[in-house]
């Protein structure tokens, strides 16, 4: 096991894990911009290593000076947290040759799921199904229109260095397809320096379905069944749920074989999350992410596991604490991120927090850095803290959480709090009936 992790990264997910760190009898490291002096990471960590100034290009990514920390204070392995480093393959290397642990998947699996095209490939050769499509990249117009023409419109082309919802461009017809495809072609250019894109069937009404993974990184691996993270806006989510309101148990065992299987037959290493599109009961993989994911703690309140215990495990070579026989799912939880931005318009509203209340009671957990008095700093990025129920079905957890918004209060700058006051009252989210275009329809509407 490790003697002293550095947690490389801020807020919430750096308390998040020093908390298990310190579970596990590791001393801690914090590391922190000079915005971030009086953060609950630092005071809360054993020892403290400023790394830079505010922007995060200059502190939380700066790979040298992370590296220094980790070398002055003897720290044996690195967390990314999510976020920042957390899917930086070139990281992952720099670690190993300065043999320090990073607390992640192998730098290979990284850079393969960093490559969209390369992830669906290898998503389809693991025999996970895929949304139908070009088999790698569109090298011309003529190879575009043949393909989408074969798998019908409406088609969406993709930046194959893009993901999470950057560089796409969706074409309804033959008409559309020629200035979709020069577009997308150029903007990925732009925005990654690479214009590598692909194509595949545009699903229209999908919702968004995620299955969280672990793998041992020799062989073995399972499932913690899915998360619905359908509720979000402009790829920023809102509210996540587990298990998803639309599948069954019988779907839900099956995808998760599936998943497991794939992950295992890869070696990979550590937590990951094989995200799909999910239409007409049919699951249609589209990007993985290799890191701990911000809705985590909705999969270990229906698993009751700890996923940074597990992921520390699995880097220190202690393997998997559990086999697939061992998982159970109990009830049902949902997630609510509460952003420091404005209700209605989502503007940022950074400043100081003067009162700081969270609810508590069976079933609420609170995942924040904030405190009575603390300012938020308006350098990154807006979630405060994020609100997670567990009931024993979804009915009871809906429940609570209303008791819960109820209790929270936050003064001082504005929150996201009123727009899940609303959300937990609507006919359609009490239902389960979203989709990934419900919220923004929503809030259209007013
Ligand atoms: C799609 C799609 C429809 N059809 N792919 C957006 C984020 C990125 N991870 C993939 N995204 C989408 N890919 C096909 N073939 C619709 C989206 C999409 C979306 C997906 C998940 C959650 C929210 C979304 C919001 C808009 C579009």
């Amino acid at each position: 096991m490790f003697q002293k992790i550095l947690i490389a990264n801020r807020g919430e997910i750096a308390l998040r894990v020093l908390r298990a760190a310190k579970e596990l009898g590791i001393a801690t490291v914090a590391v922190h911009s000079t915005a971030d002096a009086d953060a609950m990471h630092v005071r809360l960590a054993d020892e403290s290593v400023c790394i830079g100034p505010p922007p995060s290009r200059e502190s939380y990514l700066n790979i040298h000076q992370i590296v220094a920390a980790c070398e002055i204070t003897g720290a044996d392995a690195i967390h990314p947290g999510y976020g920042f480093l957390s899917e930086n393959a070139k990281f992952a290397e720099i670690l190993e040759a300065h043999n320090i642990t990073f607390i992640g998947p192998k730098a290979e699996h990284i850079r393969i799921m960093g490559d969209k095209i390369e992830a669906k490939r290898t998503a389809k050769r693991l025999g996970i199904p895929v949304v139908p499509g070009s088999d790698g990249a569109i090298s011309d117009e003529k190879e575009a229109k043949r393909i989408a023409a074969s798998i019908g419109y409406p088609v969406i082309i993709k930046a194959s260095a893009g993901g999470g919802g950057r560089g796409m461009k969706v074409a309804r017809s033959e008409a559309d397809l020629e200035i979709a495809l020069a577009t997308a072609k150029a903007e990925a250019g732009a925005a990654f320096g690479d214009d590598a894109v692909y194509i595949e069937k545009y699903l229209e009404k999908p919702r968004h379905i995620e299955v969280q993974i672990m793998g041992d990184g020799a062989g073995k691996a399972i499932h913690l069944g899915e998360r619905d993270c359908s509720l979000q806006r402009r790829h920023q989510k809102v509210w996540e749920e587990a298990n998803s309101p639309a599948l069954n148990s019988a779907d839900r065992d099956r995808i998760g074989m599936v998943c497991a299987n794939a992950i295992a037959d890869l070696g990979y290493s550590g937590a990951g999350t094989i995200e799909f599109l999910y239409e007409n009961g049919e699951f249609y993989f589209i990007e993985m992410n290799t890191r701990l994911q911000v809705e985590h703690p909705v999969t270990e309140a229906i698993t009751g596991l700890d996923l940074v215990h597990e992921q520390i495990r699995v880097a220190s070579g202690g393997g998997l604490s559990l086999t697939q026989d061992e998982v159970r799912f109990n009830g049902h939880a949902i997630e609510c991120r509460i952003n420091a931005e404005d209700p209605k318009t989502f503007t940022p509203s950074p400043g100081t927090v003067t009162t700081f209340h969270t609810p508590g009671g069976l079933g609420i957990r609170v995942d924040s850095a904030v405190y009575s008095g603390y300012r938020i700093p308006p350098y990154y990025d807006s979630l405060i803290g994020k609100l997670i129920v567990h009931g024993r079905n979804r009915v009871e957890c809906m429940m609570r959480l209303k008791r819960a918004l109820d209790e929270f209060v936050v003064d001082g700058i504005k929150t996201t709090l009123p727009l899940f006051q609303e959300l937990v009252t609507n006919p359609d989210i009490a239902n389960g009936d979203y989709d990934i275009h419900w919220l923004e329809k929503h809030l259209a509407a007013g």
